[in-house]
């Protein structure tokens, strides 16, 4: 058939939507033809929540090959390529998800979650429908060519559901790489790479590990010539992608630091008993590794973009060293170099509710450095950290990086080059902390660099680090209700809007102890509340949580078993 054969744009009769040369851009027989091969269980609706779909594994090739199809069509209205990553991240081996990264490397566009929950959810019949929908809402223009790039995690069932978003992909005409086994913040780096034209770094997994290596080296040339005995770190991988990736790496900056892996998959289930979010939560370590007292261990989570540290002292007690601390040593270095620097750049601390009370009054009273709350979730504390000149954003479970502005970018780069000694030192400093740190999203290896650097540079051990203030003690629970959805919430989820009088039921709660707060959300990943309390004492803290989590089950439609006290 050629060109003059067909219609005028449109939807002709065939399915084809036509552009105005008359060639078809969505071949909507195609799709209904495919997507019968990856047809949508009955009655199964799925929310893309605070980090994509996450759900059963075997619930989910209808949500891939559709968001391969989404991915086409965003790819076409941004002009860009995009990311679309395969990971249920922390959650059990059994479980999956898929996100769509934005052309900037950072999590998708508010608008776009909403429509790829409609074509997540949409029947077979009218799938054709909701693709034209989207875009004509979105104005796609389907001239464009369209470009998605694929990463997955280690899970067993990752392979067969990337190739499903490839299915979708390639039936709507899109062009893709497929990376195959990638960290999630390897895939955002791919995307941003390549949108940036190559600016950003190459967009190989090589040129990942050569620029962040490379930059650590460069950073750490002064702290590493005197052979000291703090350079090796032993790794909890969480039996995930991030052992694989950093076996790679290694030997690139093995001159300045010692990975010993811990949990590398080749035994153990992932996330199982170990991995970041285990360690935070249970507040203990993970199975699996070997501590020794006062040796410094790391644990990152399933897909590598969180990373807690801890340690073992001379008694055998466990500290955990979580995000806020991550964020308070960060801060602390960077606001040291803009001193010498002298540049009046802005420095700002973007926190969640989860922060512990501590870290936020040391970084405002001792550190003087401005911090900000905001919604759980990377998506909200990313933005915030863009408003400045540097943006240092983490969650207390250890998924965080910081952000430089072009401006402060720019600044960093000429003093590097033209200003003197003390200066041009600091400046330089700088600047292969822009190269180290992801700027994409959170990204658990470079962080760790990061992390090792500085403690290397500033002679500090890990016990050093941990005592720059004490955690408040903190608990956090979680209680099944009939519909989470009925807890909304405002002040950066710190208060309760709905239902009536749970907010004054936590607050008479919480005058009830000292250096108290409890908070209550609806999980973005879970079908569950959270509670989170916090107390002068473990004994309080405990209680004051229990006492919240009664609250809820008895206010917000709690089911199953009331919550009891003990843990
Ligand atoms: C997701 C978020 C993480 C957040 C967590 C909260 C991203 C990439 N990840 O893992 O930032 O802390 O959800 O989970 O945004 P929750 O809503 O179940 O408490
Ligand atoms: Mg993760």
């Amino acid at each position: 058939m050629s060109p003059d054969d067909l219609d005028p744009p449109g939807f002709c009769p065939q399915g084809f939507w036509l552009n105005e040369r008359g060639l078809p851009d969505m071949d909507l027989d195609a799709v209904t033809k495919q997507s019968v091969l990856h047809a949508k269980p009955d009655g199964l609706i799925l929310q893309y929540g605070t980090a994509g779909f996450r759900t059963k594994a075997e619930h989910l090739d209808h949500v891939m090959f559709r968001m391969g199809l989404l991915a086409v069509l965003r790819s076409k209205q941004t002009k860009s390529a995009i990311g679309v990553m395969v990971t249920a991240s922390h959650n059990p081996e059994e479980d999956n998800g898929v996100k769509l990264v934005d052309p900037l490397g950072e999590m998708l566009a508010a608008s776009w979650e909403e429509h790829a929950t409609c074509l997540a959810n949409a029947e077979e019949e009218h799938l054709p429908r909701v693709l034209v929908d989207i875009s004509e809402k979105a104005a796609v223009d389907l001239h464009q060519d369209a470009f998605v790039v694929i990463g997955r995690d280690t899970r067993p069932s990752s392979e067969r559901l990337s190739q499903s978003v490839i299915d979708g992909v390639t039936v709507l005409g899109g062009q893709f790489h497929d990376y195959g086994l990638l960290t999630t913040p390897q895939l955002h780096y791919m995307v941003f790479c390549r949108n940036s034209k190559g600016q950003y770094g190459k967009a190989t997994v090589e040129g990942y590990y050569q620029k962040l290596s490379s930059a650590f080296v460069e950073l750490t040339k002064q702290a590493f010539c005197s052979g000291d005995d703090r350079r090796t770190l032993r790794v909890d991988c969480a039996n995930g992608i991030g052992a694989l990736k950093l076996a790679e790496m290694r030997h690139y900056f093995s001159q300045g630091l010692s990975v010993q892996l811990f949990n590398d998959g080749t035994k153990g289930k992932l996330n199982h008993l170990c991995g970041a979010d285990f360690v935070k939560s249970h507040q203990k370590p993970p199975q699996g590794i070997e501590m020794r007292a006062n040796e410094r261990c790391c644990s990152f989570d399933g897909d590598a973009d969180r990373i807690v540290y801890y340690y073992h002292d001379a008694d055998g007690q466990f500290h955990l060293i979580d995000g806020d601390k991550i964020a308070t040593l960060i801060s602390s270095f960077l606001k040291e170099l803009l001193l010498e620097i002298g540049d009046g750049l802005s420095l700002g601390v973007v926190q969640t509710a989860y922060a512990n009370g501590s870290s936020t009054r040391y970084l405002e009273e001792v550190m003087k450095v401005p911090v900000y709350c905001t919604k759980t979730g990377v998506k909200h504390l990313h933005h915030k950290a863009q408003e400045f000149d540097i943006g240092v954003y983490f969650e207390a479970n250890g998924h965080g990086t910081v952000l430089f502005s072009k401006a402060a970018e720019t600044k960093i780069k000429q003093l590097a080059k033209e200003s003197e000694d003390e200066k041009r030192k600091a400046a330089k400093m700088l600047e292969s902390i822009i190269d180290l740190f992801n700027q994409t999203i959170g990204d658990a290896i470079s962080d760790m660099l990061v992390i090792e650097a500085i403690l290397a540079l500033k002679g500090l051990t890990v016990q050093q680090w941990d005592a720059l203030y004490t955690d408040l003690p903190n608990r956090q629970l979680k209680v099944k209700v009939a519909d989470r959805q009925v807890i909304s919430t405002t002040d950066a989820e710190r208060q309760v809007v709905k239902p009536p009088g749970l907010q004054e039921a936590i607050n008479d709660l919480v005058k009830k102890y000292r250096l108290s707060r409890a908070f209550v959300r609806p999980s973005g990943t879970e079908d569950i509340v959270r509670v989170y309390a916090e107390a002068d004492s473990q004994e309080n803290t405990d209680s004051l949580a229990y006492e919240v989590s009664l609250a809820v089950f008895q206010l917000a439609g709690g089911i199953g078993e009331r919550p009891q006290r003990g843990f």
